[in-house]
């Protein structure tokens, strides 16, 4: 596959923009060689510097529900732009798509639009920390929900310590009150809370876990931390940036039926523009400035661009609901790659939930940060590099998820599933 000009373009970049990405994940490290630099995107595929065609299984890490370059999207986006990119003002759009937001999520009664999941993330913890007086926050080992300061924390020694940092540049005081527990056992949530509860403000979760690979919650996993957090006055802070609008019109907390306290959202509302929001009841909102107390800004949130391009994703959604479809579209590819798995005695096992799946290279059923970390990488980076070269491009790391849009076809499908068999049959 020729790489000329996306090398070309990498040894420039590398001397600008730390790494030569402006995020970790796309610099290629987890999966080896340089990255591909993309020219354009159209529906399911896109298209590097060098001419070379992918069916894409990223989808920008979510936000591409409708593939690249959908046309009524593009179009809101240049209608809304020839009007003029920001007015640090307030625009009918962001009510509109407030309104969308709020009609979508059971748990929602006003939300606040910002530019990022991080934004959202880091937002929805102040607020719990200022709606309940409380400093704790708990979090889950292998979840991830952007980059401020208290969620870059990973387990201490013992299962419940307090956080240690997981970034240089963290003080251990940004992540002294943050709690990592397992994701997925609910003992150790329920021992750790019932002797921290009073301290704790919130727990923040990813519903469905993305973040580690897809990792689906155990039955009454999401039950119990709900129980829990209600009996114990502490909010639970559900991280639907992925699976907002991507596992069910109403995320997760509608297909699994456990609505949390506060919800983040990101991705698939910006419909590929920069965007996060963060929603809750009115009680708890009211508590953001500048009605309340809770400080929160920004520059360019509930930017019109942003905004326009979101409401015509979402409205989209809600009215050609698409969630069955591409439930079965997703199930073909996992089916296709577990049998050519086991014509290849690999050790294959896929995490699925609707349009959001992993392959992890292990023997092993994988439920948690644990059991996903021992999977192969190694031979995960060869699968990645095998479909690549047969113009499948799958996430470059084994601890993201793939996704499914309303663009990928039964053409995309068949191409997918013949390079699946020849990479499997190359690596085992
Ligand atoms: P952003 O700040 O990247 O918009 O959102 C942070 C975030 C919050 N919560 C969840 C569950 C997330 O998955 C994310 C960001 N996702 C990663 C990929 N897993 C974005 C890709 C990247 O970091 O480049």
């Amino acid at each position: 596959m020729k790489r000329t000009i996306s090398n070309e373009l990498f040894e420039k970049a590398r001397q600008l923009i730390p790494g030569g990405v402006n995020s970790p994940v796309r610099a290629f490290r987890a999966v080896g060689g340089n990255p591909l630099f993309i020219e354009r995107g159209c529906g399911s595929h896109i298209r590097d510097m060098d001419g070379n065609e992918f069916v894409d299984y990223v989808g920008s890490w979510g936000p591409l529900i409708l593939g690249h370059a959908h046309p009524l999207v593009v179009e809101s986006i240049n209608r809304a732009a020839e009007k003029g990119t920001s007015f640090g003002a307030t625009t009918e759009g962001e009510i509109e798509l407030a309104e969308i937001i709020v009609n979508a999520v059971p748990s929602i009664e006003m939300v606040r639009l910002v530019n990022s999941g991080t934004e959202a993330a880091m937002s929805a913890i102040r607020l719990a920390r200022a709606f309940t007086g409380r400093n704790r926050i708990v979090k889950f080992e292998g979840g991830y929900h952007g980059h401020s300061d208290a969620l870059l924390a990973k387990g201490g020694s013992g299962i419940a310590t307090l956080g240690i940092p997981d970034s240089a540049g963290v003080p251990d005081a940004m992540t002294s009150d943050t709690i990592v527990l397992p994701y997925n056992d609910i003992d150790i949530a329920r021992t750790t809370l019932e002797s921290a509860g009073t301290d704790v403000a919130c727990v923040i979760v990813e519903p469905i876990a993305g973040n580690m690979g897809v990792v689906p919650p155990k039955p009454r996993f999401l039950e119990g931390l709900r129980e829990l957090t209600h009996k114990l006055g502490i909010l639970l802070i559900f991280d639907e940036v992925i699976t907002g609008f991507r596992v069910a019109y109403g995320g997760a907390q509608e297909l699994l039926g456990v609505l949390p306290d506060l919800t983040i959202l990101g991705k698939i509302i910006g419909g590929g523009m920069p965007i996060g929001a963060y929603g809750s009841r009115r009680e708890i909102m009211e508590m953001v400035a500048p009605l309340g107390p809770a400080y929160q800004a920004g520059t360019l949130s509930g930017n019109p661009i942003a905004v326009a391009a979101g409401i015509t994703t979402l409205k989209s959604l809600r009215d050609t609901d698409p969630y069955q479809s591409l439930e079965e579209k997703t199930a073909r590819i996992a089916d296709q790659l577990l049998s050519s798995a086991a014509q290849s005695n690999s050790d294959l096992q896929i995490n699925r939930v609707g349009s959001m799946m992993t392959a992890f290279f292990t023997s092993e059923r994988v439920i948690d940060y644990s059991t996903a970390k021992i999977s192969d990488t190694q031979r995960y980076a060869e699968f990645f590099q095998a479909m690549l070269g047969q113009g499948i491009y799958l996430p470059p790391s084994q601890f993201e998820a793939a996704f499914v849009s309303t663009a990928h076809c039964d053409d995309d499908i068949a191409i997918t599933s013949t390079a699946v068999d020849r990479a499997l049959k190359r690596l085992f």
